[in-house]
Formats: C-alpha cells, sequence, structure tokens
C-alpha cells in the first residue's frame, strides 16, 4: 500500500529504468523503518532523525548515479511519509465492511446459536455443537403438534421456536424447551422471523437449516435420516415428501412410493413452461424447506423485509443454485403430512365485512405478485446494466 502510493506520486521514476525502481522501494522501506523506529520510541526523537537523515543522505548519492531525483523530490516523498504515521493505525480493506479499524485477527463475523454458561471456561462451555437447526414458527395451541416433531430431531440440532402469540414461558414443560431457543414477536410470519434472525453470519455453523410450519406430522420423518438423504442425493434445498391430500396442491412434493428421492416430476398440460422448471422441477414448497449452508446464503437475501407471507419464494428458490433442477429435490423416503391447521392465517383482522383469514390470504396473493414484478424488474435492470439481451440465452425465468 505504501509503495502505491509513494509510486504514484512518482512521475520522475515512472521514466526510470526497474533498477532505480528497486533502489528506491528499499530506501523508503528503509525511510519508513525509521519512522516505525521513531514513533515506537518516542522518547528518543533524536534516533528517528538521525536514521532518516543517514537514508536521505545514501539516496541522494544513488540517486546521482542514475538519474535526476533531486534531493528536493526525496524531501518531498519524505514529507509524504508525514502520512504514513496513519500505517501505525489499522486499516484493512479487506475487513467486513465498517470493520476496517480492527485487526483481522479479532474480527468474530460469524456467530451460532450455542448457549453457553457463565462461569468455568469458555472453550469448556460447549459439550457438543449441534451441526443443524430447525426452527418452528408456533403458537401454543400447537404444542403438542411441535413436542412431537421436536423428538424427530436429535440432539444434533439446535432447537429454535418462534413464538407468534407471545406465549414462550408455558412451553418449559416441555423437557426440550430448556435447552431450544425462544423468540418472541406478536403476528409475525415465519419468513419475517427468518429474516431477522436467521442472518447467514449467524446460522453459519449448521450445515442445514429446516424452517418449518408448526402444522405438519411427523410420523413417518427421521431428521438424521432426512440429512443422510439430501447428503446423498447432493440437495441444497429439499423438503421432506408430502402424503397426497385434498389440500396438496402440487405434483412435485407429493409423496412417491417408489423411490428415496425425486428431482422432478409431470404437471398439468401448460403448467410448465420447461420440464427443469419450477413447478416441475427446481422446486419445493415453503412450509416444509431445508437449506443447506450456501444455499441459505442466498435464499436469506431473496427474502424481501415487507413480503412476510413469503409467496412466489418457492418458485424463486431456484435462482439460488445451479443446476437447480439437480440440487433441488423431494425426499420420499422420509415424509410428512401436511395437517393445515387454522394458525396464523386466522390472525389478520376483520375488514371490509370479511373474515380474518380472507384479508390475510388476499394479502399473500399481492405479495405474491409483487415478489414476481421485483424479481423481474431486477433482473432486467440487471442485464440492460451490461448489455445482454437474456431472451436470447437459455436462461431461467
Ligand atoms: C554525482 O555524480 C557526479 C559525476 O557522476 C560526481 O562528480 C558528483 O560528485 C556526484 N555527487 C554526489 C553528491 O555524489
Ligand atoms: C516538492 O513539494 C513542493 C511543495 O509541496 C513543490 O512545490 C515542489 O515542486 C515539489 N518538488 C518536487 C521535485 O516534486
Ligand atoms: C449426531 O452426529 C454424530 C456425528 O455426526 C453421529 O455420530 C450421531 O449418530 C448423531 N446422532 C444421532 C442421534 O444420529
Ligand atoms: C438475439 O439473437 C439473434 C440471433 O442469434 C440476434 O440476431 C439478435 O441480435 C440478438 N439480440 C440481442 C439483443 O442480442
Ligand atoms: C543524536 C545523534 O546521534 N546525532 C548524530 C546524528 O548524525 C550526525 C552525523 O550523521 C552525528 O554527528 C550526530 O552526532
Amino acid at each position: 500500500m505504501v509503495y502505491r502510493k509513494l509510486n504514484g506520486g512518482r512521475s520522475t521514476l515512472a521514466r526510470k529504468p526497474n533498477e532505480t525502481m528497486r533502489v528506491f522501494i528499499t530506501i523508503c522501506v528503509g525511510i519508513m523503518f525509521g519512522f516505525f523506529i521513531g514513533v515506537s520510541f518516542p522518547t528518543f526523537p533524536l534516533t528517528k532523525l538521525n536514521i532518516t537523515s543517514a537514508l536521505l543522505h545514501d539516496f541522494a548519492v544513488m540517486g546521482n548515479k542514475s538519474t535526476a531525483i533531486s534531493t528536493e523530490t526525496i524531501q518531498n516523498i519524505s514529507t509524504k511519509n508525514q502520512v504514513v504515521k496513519d500505517v501505525t493505525k489499522i486499516w484493512v480493506p479487506s475487513n467486513p465492511k465498517g470493520a476496517e479499524m480492527l485487526p483481522p485477527g479479532i474480527l468474530a463475523s460469524e456467530s451460532d446459536l450455542y448457549l453457553r454458561r457463565l462461569w468455568g471456561t469458555p472453550s469448556e462451555d460447549l459439550a457438543n455443537k449441534p451441526k443443524y437447526l430447525v426452527t418452528f414458527t408456533v403458537g401454543y395451541d400447537q404444542r403438542n403438534n411441535i413436542d412431537a416433531a421436536v423428538k424427530k430431531f436429535s440432539e444434533n440440532f439446535t432447537i429454535l421456536l418462534f413464538h407468534y402469540d407471545g406465549r414462550t414461558t408455558e412451553w418449559d414443560d416441555f423437557e426440550w424447551s430448556k435447552r431450544a431457543i425462544h423468540i418472541s414477536a406478536r403476528k409475525q410470519t415465519k419468513w419475517w422471523y427468518a429474516k431477522r434472525f436467521l442472518h447467514p453470519d449467524i446460522v453459519a455453523p449448521y450445515d442445514y437449516i429446516f424452517i418449518w410450519d408448526e402444522d405438519l406430522g411427523v410420523e413417518h420423518f427421521d431428521a438424521e435420516e432426512y440429512i443422510k438423504l439430501v447428503r446423498k442425493h447432493g440437495l441444497e434445498i429439499s423438503q421432506p415428501g408430502l402424503e397426497p391430500t385434498r389440500s396438496t396442491t402440487w405434483q412435485m412434493t407429493k409423496k412417491r412410493d417408489d423411490r428415496e428421492v425425486h428431482k422432478e416430476t409431470k404437471e398439468k398440460p401448460g403448467w410448465c413452461s420447461s420440464p427443469h422448471l419450477p413447478p416441475c422441477a427446481a422446486f419445493v414448497e415453503i412450509m416444509a424447506p431445508v437449506f443447506s449452508r450456501d444455499a441459505w446464503r442466498c435464499v436469506w437475501h431473496l427474502i424481501q423485509n415487507d413480503l412476510v407471507h413469503g409467496w412466489g419464494l418457492d418458485f424463486a428458490l431456484q435462482k439460488c443454485v445451479e443446476p437447480p433442477h439437480e440440487k433441488i429435490g423431494v425426499v420420499d423416503a422420509q415424509w410428512i403430512v401436511h395437517q393445515t391447521v387454522p394458525s396464523l392465517g386466522n390472525q389478520g383482522q376483520p375488514e371490509d365485512g370479511k373474515a380474518p383469514w380472507q384479508g390475510v390470504r388476499l394479502r399473500c396473493r399481492r405479495e405474491w405478485d409483487m415478489f414476481k414484478t421485483r424479481l423481474q424488474n431486477a433482473e432486467k435492470s440487471y442485464f440492460k446494466s451490461i448489455g445482454v439481451d437474456p431472451s436470447n440465452s437459455t436462461g431461467r425465468s
């Protein structure tokens, strides 16, 4: 950095051969070293002056040999080096934005959700560090269902509950509740919590992150087995197969009986613009998604702060992995039941004589449109900015 600064200011040098440059740099380093010593031992200012002036003298002799670098120039450089005083202050441009003044060795850019104790040696706090994270967005009325679900997740999981009804302490009736993390904010949605509390740097230690609804039946599901299959089939974004019911809308997420995992399906004619595109492939729903660490790092950025219901997100997840039709899939061998109990959907405001759930549903639809429009516009302006017409490529919708 210092070299660059000095070189930048030296037009005389630019014309000179490499050797001069080398000598020059050596001298500069010498000067700086001298300066550093001077600053390090401020009680001996004369030492500093002497070293500097001795170097300047040497430099003048060498400069005479091959060039017209004058003592005045050197003095100018020397003056500029007063700025280099800042070398004793830390500035690391490669540090995260805002933390440039800290030495890289002290930066703790990532965190975790591990609970620590208040005494003893920090390095001995954690008996085990769970490698997976599961979150449920819950109301207390669904406690028995959540209790059943949590028991399908081993001690290798950190359990995080987002409470939308403000009731948290009651959960301590469950033994596992004391090792769980509880976050409470009234009447918010899963994606609202996820955006605020699951920043990729916070959940960085977890290989896989489950962001699940509260109304899932998990009788035929085991989380460790699920992860084995996800690893085996290279799924970055996945969900367990859904037992087919009347409310199962998409073919893709229906459980199949003849395989461990499926990554594509057939939909009704005209529903898929390509067999590799949602909802025929590269598609999971938003009720029970599982993300790898890397996929989540992308998806977190895709979640909009104001579009809290996450509608349309399922169609866009494919933007976050490559190739999506191979890295997004449904695990059939570990499957769940979507019980569709009325929960947060019932917590809207009655408006214009409409039931609360209607207001919520209306907002969901509206958000879906807004999300689609935002994404399309963002893509358009990106391609425009680099002068490419994406309609000419084999781009994804
Ligand atoms: C500079 O070089 C010239 C001849 O090359 C020499 O006569 C003169 O003494 C030199 N000056 C210094 C300061 O070394
Ligand atoms: C040295 O700096 C002074 C004032 O900053 C400037 O006027 C002079 O031209 C500089 N000399 C050289 C050789 O760069
Ligand atoms: C937890 O993870 C460890 C290490 O991967 C594994 O050996 C153990 O079997 C896991 N626990 C369960 C209950 O599967
Ligand atoms: C798209 O491709 C066609 C044929 O390859 C070409 O003629 C046309 O100029 C392209 N359009 C743009 C905007 O690149
Ligand atoms: C304090 C000190 O060491 N001063 C010395 C600086 O250098 C000149 C000559 O290079 C000496 O004469 C001084 O004694």
